[in-house]
């Protein structure tokens, strides 16, 4: 009896790791055409399935690059509370000062988070592109991270319906093998509201979206909807271990997929 139960016990721990983690650094327009403060909002939470929100820490790095220069944000942080279908965590707004055109490399370093179901730390070094007026400056640009994919078709401006391909690199090497789960946000964030808002799809059956990387860390996805994209290397980062307890290191990248409109606009 007490065999049936740990097993079933098993089957259920497993069945919740399915469901993955990611962080998130979203605005609601990736393109931008003004100058001025664009509101970010960064949260840890279960995207695809509108699922649990974590209590995000204060993260150690935020940061921006714009044309080469890093731009530090950590001073625009504010703590704040997110709602999500399941229930509320905490979150951080943040906002990225903008007066040129070009790419805006969003870049997070979280704190290491603490799954107490698996007694796992998680920490996911994450990216998201913004750009201005088309310019092209900086995505093509390893941020140096020791996690990190590289995006190898524009993020910011993918046509739903085409393939995105990313590289998962460690310290800047090529990581073969790596697994790379795969979200659709499927509630996007309502930014006054501080809340999911209304979900447009669910996953589907038979648990995480998964990607393995070739023997030179390239993988390739057929975005089929347009919205925002993510895409998480689980544990390629270099540490293992932190507080004493095993550590995942993750890389996660967000793109921005947009119909193409027929018959022009
Ligand atoms: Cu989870």
């Amino acid at each position: 009896m007490t065999k049936i139960l740990a097993t079933a016990l098993a089957f259920w721990a497993s069945a919740t790791a399915a469901t993955a983690h990611f962080q998130l650094i979203y605005t609601e327009d990736t393109g931008l055409t003004q100058t001025g403060s664009v509101p970010l909002k960064l949260l840890f939470w279960h995207p695809f399935e509108n699922g649990a929100v974590m209590d995000m820490a204060r993260p150690q790095q935020l940061f921006a690059v714009h044309r080469g220069e890093r731009m530090d944000l950590m001073g625009s942080l504010e703590e704040t509370v997110f709602t999500g279908a399941e229930n509320a965590g905490r979150a951080f707004n943040a906002s990225l000062p903008v007066k040129r055109s070009g790419d805006y490399v969003l870049v997070v370093v979280p704190e290491p988070y603490l799954e107490e179901s698996e007694d796992t730390y998680i920490q996911q070094f994450t990216k998201t592109y913004l750009n201005r007026r088309g310019l092209p400056t900086d995505w093509t640009n390893p941020m140096g991270l020791p996690a990190e994919i590289l995006p190898l078709v524009k993020p910011h401006n993918v046509i739903a319906g085409s393939t995105f391909t990313g590289r998962v690199m460690r310290d800047g090497a090529p990581v073969a093998g790596a697994e790379i789960e795969v979200e659709y946000m499927a509630a996007e964030p309502d930014m006054a509201a501080n809340a999911a808002g209304p979900a447009t799809a669910t996953p589907p059956p038979g648990g995480a979206v998964v990607i393995l990387s070739d023997e030179q860390g390239y993988f390739s996805f057929g975005v089929p909807k347009a919205g925002h994209w993510g895409f998480a290397a689980l544990g390629v980062g270099p540490e293992t271990q932190f507080n004493g307890k095993d550590l995942s290191q993750d890389a996660v990248l967000w793109i921005r997929a947009h119909d193409l409109i027929e018959g022009g606009e």
